[in-house]
């Protein structure tokens, strides 16, 4: 692929942003990030962009009358960046089916469980509740079906006996900061693509699981 402009979303700490920000100023990442864009004005994200120069956005849900609006929103100041590649990294508001369809293929989302597992909020705490011995991270292209759609990548994480939500929350993190940039880059690379039947990794179809990483 010649040029891969991303546009990240985010909402919060943006952790998942740094170590995509760290694998292109350091490990040699193809992708290019044009802008990074919150709905929240307070993300400590957007500090993160700005110490790396890069542009950033604020589009706050609240100042919206409705999710179609927001979205409608949120996909012009998008499409003033002329991405090839949308990442969401943290980005807690649920995107409505046209915005998905706009983007049908170029849509990254990290999600902090083994999807199909646990869709939606507070993973951890129900992997642990359900008595998981494992437990981990997954980057998917989105669909309309809320954290379902094809997986690209995941990554397993051990379940210790005394772990906590956050304990086990912090060993998840590390792993998605692996997972990310790599998923990045092989979108950059032009080797990752979603075709037919779900993800294919240089013209294969990837498992159902996508790629997987036990550590
Ligand atoms: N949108 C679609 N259509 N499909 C997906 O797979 C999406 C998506 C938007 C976000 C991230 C997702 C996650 O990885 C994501 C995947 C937010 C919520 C949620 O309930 C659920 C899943 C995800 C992100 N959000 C509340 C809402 O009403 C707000 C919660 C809050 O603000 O704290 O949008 O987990
Ligand atoms: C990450 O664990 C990500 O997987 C999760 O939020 C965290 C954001 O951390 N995403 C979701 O739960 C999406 N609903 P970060 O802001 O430090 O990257």
């Amino acid at each position: 692929m010649a040029d891969c402009n991303v546009v990240v979303l985010i909402s919060g700490s943006g952790s998942n942003l740094q170590a995509l920000i760290d694998s292109i100023a350091h490990d040699g990442n193809p992708a290019r990030i044009a802008a990074v864009i919150s709905n929240r004005a307070d993300a400590y994200g957007l500090e993160r962009a700005k110490q790396a120069g890069i542009a950033t956005r604020v589009l706050d849900h609240k100042q919206f009358d409705g999710r179609d609006a927001f979205d409608a929103a949120l996909i012009e100041t998008i499409d003033g960046f002329d991405p090839q590649l949308v990442v969401l990294a943290g980005f807690m508001r649920i995107l409505t089916g046209g915005f998905v369809r706009h983007y049908e293929g170029r849509l990254l989302n990290i999600h902090p469980s083994l999807l199909p597992k646990y869709k939606g909020l507070h993973t951890h705490q129900r992997a642990l509740e359900a008595g998981d011995r494992e437990h981990g991270c997954s980057v998917h292209f989105v669909t309309e079906e809320l954290d379902g759609g094809p997986l690209v990548v995941q990554a397993v994480v051990p379940v210790e006996s005394d772990d906590t939500p956050e304990s086990l929350a912090q060993r998840v993190h590390g792993q998605e900061h692996h997972i990310y940039p790599l998923a990045m880059r092989w979108f950059a690379e032009g080797r990752l693509r979603l075709g037919q039947t779900g993800a294919q990794l240089d013209g294969k179809d990837l498992p159902a699981t996508g790629h997987l990483i036990r550590t």
